[in-house]
């Protein structure tokens, strides 16, 4: 070998073991466990964020609930399982589904309005059917409706112009349409229906997730739903394709053992305390149903909407609120009223919301709910106290008291053996929740007043119990 070819060869061996050494490198961060200053700062923006927008959207918004003239009782979206509609009579519905009055601009402003900080919107439901034009399988938005259009592309593009995060529902097990896909409640009901599990995962569910995350821009969010079937190895395929969207957050319901995921996801309930030590959201829906059903009129007020964003905040938790268009596109009249209503709320209260941390007491002697940052303590008054006197069970030395919609008039505060009270106005000033605000020195020092009670000892009583 002469000197030339030597020298190429060394050159050459010196590059492999580079790209060797970079791969390597590569590979172990993409293994490395995410440190909790990582997850920390992962996170952040959805822990600060407090209230999103859920949207439950899909064919079932066709029917809207009403299946040969009878409605159903149970959620429109499940419609088809509820009644065993054939695949092939339940695609037809397609052919009517064309939402024309469907605007992501005036969607992503009617969640911004509310004071929401993300939306996240089903890509396909446990009908199968995908709201984006996808080029897995034809049962989509843009080739099987009318409508020739992806919803999904017109609103990332919106949230993107309206700097709103989005995130995606993604039914991975359950799917009624595709063989092989799973169906709870007592199985398939047409053959259509049969097949194979993993197939189906490979050749629909798995390319499907792959799409949305890479053909819509950053998604902050993946929801995933009723894990029937879906065992660890199953699990895992998923799991690859996350590095598709670094920072994603995704929920608790990708496997049937929730033993992966960021948040956990109580449905339709707020925890009693809260979920210690791990973040949750609370998916809700706004009448009683996810995907729109014509004659559920059952809304909740706008009280009952903003004490349970107070509560969930108040226990440290998000709130997804649901909204479900109809089959033209639009969110209902009755359902954008209380959204404006709660964002005028928070206009003048998001302070006591948006990047709050969980209450300091565990319980209060009024009616309402507090939460906290550093130095300062919101407390969210239901029921305004009859003698005027809101009492605050710390011992701190207090800086100053005020409602947040009136900063500059400060209210006064007198020491009490049981914490500190802030003398407040005679009228109530918001018949839902006002805010007063205590500027405190320092953490909260808790009184008695705001601890739990003590556990009764009976270990005495147990033990003669058991001689
Ligand atoms: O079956 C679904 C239901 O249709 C809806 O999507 C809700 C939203 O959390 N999740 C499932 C039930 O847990």
């Amino acid at each position: 070998m002469n000197a030339k070819k030597l020298k190429i060869y060394s050159l050459l061996i010196l590059a492999l073991t580079f790209f060797a050494l970079v791969t390597q490198a590569e590979d172990a961060a993409q293994t490395t466990p995410e440190t909790k200053e990582q997850r920390d700062a992962r996170m952040k923006w959805w822990r600060d964020a407090r209230f999103g927008m859920f949207i439950h959207w899909g064919v079932y918004s066709v029917p809207a609930g009403v299946w040969n003239g009878e409605e159903s009782r149970h959620i429109g979206e499940w419609l088809m399982l509820d009644y065993k509609i054939p695949v092939t009579e339940y695609s037809a519905l397609t052919e009517q589904f064309n939402p024309v009055d469907f605007d992501a601009n005036k969607i992503v402003k009617i969640a911004k309005d509310a004071g929401m900080n993300y939306i996240v919107i089903t890509a396909k439901h446990h009908d199968g059917f995908a709201m984006f034009h996808s080029k897995v399988t034809p049962y989509n938005i843009y080739d099987a409706t009318p409508f020739k259009r992806d919803p999904l592309a017109e609103l990332a593009a919106a949230c993107k112009r309206q700097h709103m995060k989005l995130g995606f529902y993604y039914s991975q097990a359950q799917d009624w349409h595709h063989a092989g896909g799973a169906a709870a409640k007592g199985g398939h009901w047409d053959k259509a229906q049969d097949g194979d599990m993993d197939e189906y995962l490979d050749k629909v569910a798995i390319p499907q997730v792959k799409e949305i995350l890479s053909n819509y821009g950053p998604v902050a969010e993946l929801w995933f739903d009723t894990p029937v079937g879906m065992t660890k190895e199953r699990a895992a395929k998923f799991l690859l394709l996350f590095k598709l969207q670094p920072g994603i957050i995704i929920n608790n319901r990708l496997d049937s053992a929730k033993a992966t995921g960021d948040f956990s996801t109580p449905e339709q309930k707020i925890p009693e305390t809260g979920i210690p030590g791990k973040d949750w959201e609370a998916c809700m829906t706004i009448n009683s149903t996810w995907g729109y059903k014509s004659f559920d009129h059952n809304f909740k007020s706008t009280k009952t909407l903003l004490q349970n964003l107070i509560d969930i905040a108040s226990k440290g938790g998000n709130y997804l609120l649901n909204v479900g268009p109809d089959s033209k596109g639009v969110i209902p009249a009755p359902e954008v009223d209380r959204l404006h209503e709660m964002g005028a709320w928070l206009k003048v209260n998001g302070e006591s919301m948006y990047g709050t941390s969980a209450s300091a007491f565990a319980k209060l002697p009024f009616k309402g709910r507090c939460t906290q940052r550093p130095g300062k303590l919101y407390l969210h008054v239901f029921e305004w106290p009859a003698d005027g006197k809101l009492l605050v069970p710390v011992s701190n030395n207090v800086k100053k008291a005020y409602l947040l919609a009136k900063p500059r008039k400060s209210l006064k505060v007198q020491a009490d053996p049981a914490g500190k009270v802030i003398m407040l106005p005679q009228t109530t000033p918001d018949p839902i929740a006002t805010v007063v605000v205590l500027e405190i020195n320092g953490p909260a020092q808790v009184t008695d007043e705001g601890k739990a009670a003590p556990q009764k000892d009976n270990t005495e009583k147990t033990a003669k119990v058991n001689q």
